[in-house]
């Protein structure tokens, strides 16, 4: 799928149920500010290994044009993705950065 052309709509919940089978240990919840995301805590074994988790996704991120929120303390990695252009509902360019992001921690953690 090339990202650019992914269609910029919310899910609906059940496109949202149906999408979070395929990304383990994301779940939905309503953040601050009333937005809706999907979240994930990214564990490695150290600060290099989150780092280069974070770095690894740079090109992804900046030729798509959309941006997680996340944070980093030592080895972890939180994130939350959500898409501001449709209100603050996930859509499905949050699920292919998080499916990015799957293929990254991988490469990251063996
Ligand atoms: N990132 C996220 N997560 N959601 C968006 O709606 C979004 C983005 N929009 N990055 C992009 C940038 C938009 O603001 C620019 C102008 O393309």
């Amino acid at each position: 799928v090339n990202p650019l052309r992914l269609s910029l709509a919310a899910l609906s919940a059940a496109e949202l149920k149906t999408a979070l089978k395929t990304l383990p240990g994301w779940t939905t919840k309503i953040a601050t500010g009333d937005k809706q995301v999907i979240t994930k805590e990214f564990l490695f074994k150290d600060f290099k290994d989150a780092w280069a988790f974070m770095n690894s996704l740079y090109n992804f991120i900046d030729s798509t044009d959309h941006h997680p929120e996340w944070s980093n303390v030592y080895n972890r990695v939180n994130v939350n993705l959500t898409t501001h252009d449709v209100g603050n509902k996930v859509s499905e360019k949050d699920i292919r950065l998080a499916l990015e992001m799957e293929d990254a921690a991988t490469k990251q953690l063996s």
